[in-house]
């Protein structure tokens, strides 16, 4: 693994995961972070690292739905790993606009391995990264596996789905080698903040209204992105190649609770003015159309394959992300501003 490619890397993962790959692991390549910078993308996540690591980092404007242009960079740079982070990402825009997850997420990944396919021989390995969300829903029992059926429920998780056929098929069809995550919920820094732990966060601190769909009682399994960036990289180290792993954080929490946990942190460490606690200002609101109930993830695959486990418990793993936002004021208002996008016109054209 000489030469990587990683995609979306401007976007909260990626970004964690180059931070990761540069920073604690033993990856000694090069990486080539490319990504079209939408909305939720930001160069900015990783401009401490631009300098630091300018002999083994170069980041490149590009849209994975440009085929020549993907062509280009992987003839320039020679590349031969690939870890596939690009992706429109968030379940609320794919119901309102879903054409833009049908192309980053299907065709783009599918340009990907086009490229990959033409280049056959220089490839050791692509990752693509997915979601739980591409097995449905679960009820109050059970858990996800790697054996689950697929069953996606909304246009980002079903968009997901055909991303994942696909890097499949070019394993069987073509034998690329591949490996592919299916991650549950990830939080930590440098989240959009239109997701719900930065959301809460954020509408908190301001004192704003609280926004929880439904009953909140919808359960998700939480994992910090630190823990997540360290299995997807030994998977990509060890994995076996043409296997999917589930990972997750053995931590599932209604979303409800989560919000309180939130306003409880947040009213310690910031005094309140008006009311007594920010769960006052908690607001159920019309739930989101197809809503999954429940995700849960099975991840004894990774654990005895690969001896992976989760390092961050989630108490932990939350106050320091709600640290971070407080700490990151200027992130936190370019990004909500919009004044960062004008800054990436300007400068990445
Ligand atoms: P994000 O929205 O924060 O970042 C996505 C990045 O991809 C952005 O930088 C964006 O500019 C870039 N991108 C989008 N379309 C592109 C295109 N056509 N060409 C090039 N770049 C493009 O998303 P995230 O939360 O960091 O998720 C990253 C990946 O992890 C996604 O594939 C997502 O499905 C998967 N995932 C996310 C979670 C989660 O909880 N956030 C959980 C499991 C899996
Ligand atoms: O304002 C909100 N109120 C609310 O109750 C928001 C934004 C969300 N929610 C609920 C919906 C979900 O049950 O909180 C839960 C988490 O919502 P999101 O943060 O939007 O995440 P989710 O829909 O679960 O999807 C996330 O995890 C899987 C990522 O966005 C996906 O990219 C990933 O694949």
């Amino acid at each position: 693994m000489k030469n990587m490619l990683v995609t979306g890397g401007c976007g909260f993962i990626g970004s964690n995961f180059i931070r990761y790959l540069l920073r604690e692991s033993n990856f000694s390549g090069n990486i080539i972070n490319v990504d079209k910078l939408t909305y939720a993308g930001n160069p900015e996540n990783l401009s401490d690292l631009e300098n630091e690591f300018q002999d083994r980092y170069t980041f490149l404007k590009a849209d994975l739905c440009d085929p020549d242009k993907i062509a280009q960079i992987f003839d320039r740079y020679s590349i031969d790993t690939i870890c596939h982070f690009a992706a429109e990402s968030h379940v609320d825009r794919s119901i309102v606009e879903p054409d833009a997850f049908i192309q980053s997420n299907i065709i783009g990944t599918f340009n990907l391995l086009e490229c990959c396919r033409k280049n056959r021989d220089q490839i050791e390995l692509f990752h693509h990264v997915s979601t739980d969300e591409v097995f449905g829903s679960l009820g109050k029992d059970g858990l996800f596996t790697e054996t689950t059926p697929y069953s996606p429920n909304n246009p980002y998780s079903a968009s997901k789905a055909a991303s994942d056929h696909m890097v499949r098929a070019y394993h069987k069809t073509y034998g690329l080698p591949v490996t592919i995550s299916n991650c549950s919920n990830n939080y930590g820094p440098y989240q959009f903040p239109e997701k719900l732990l930065p959301l809460m966060i954020l509408n908190g601190l301001e004192e704003k209204a609280l926004p929880v769909y439904g009953d909140g009682k919808n359960v998700r399994d939480w994992l910090y992105v630190r823990d997540h960036c360290s299995a997807v990289w030994l998977i990509m180290r060890k994995g076996k190649r043409g296997d999917t792993y589930n990972i997750g954080g053995n931590n599932e929490i209604e979303n409800i609770k989560i919000v309180e946990m939130i306003c409880d942190i947040l009213d310690e460490i910031r005094k309140l003015e008006g009311i007594k606690s920010r769960k006052e200002l908690i607001a159920f609101v019309k739930d989101r159309p197809g809503h999954d109930k429940r995700y849960a993830i099975d991840f004894s695959k990774l654990r005895h394959e690969l001896d992976w486990m989760p390092e961050e418990s989630f108490a932990s793993g939350l106050r320091r992300t709600i640290e971070w936002y407080l700490d990151n004021t200027s992130w936190v208002n370019r990004v909500k501003s919009g004044e960062y996008q004008s800054w990436v016109e300007s400068h990445y054209r």
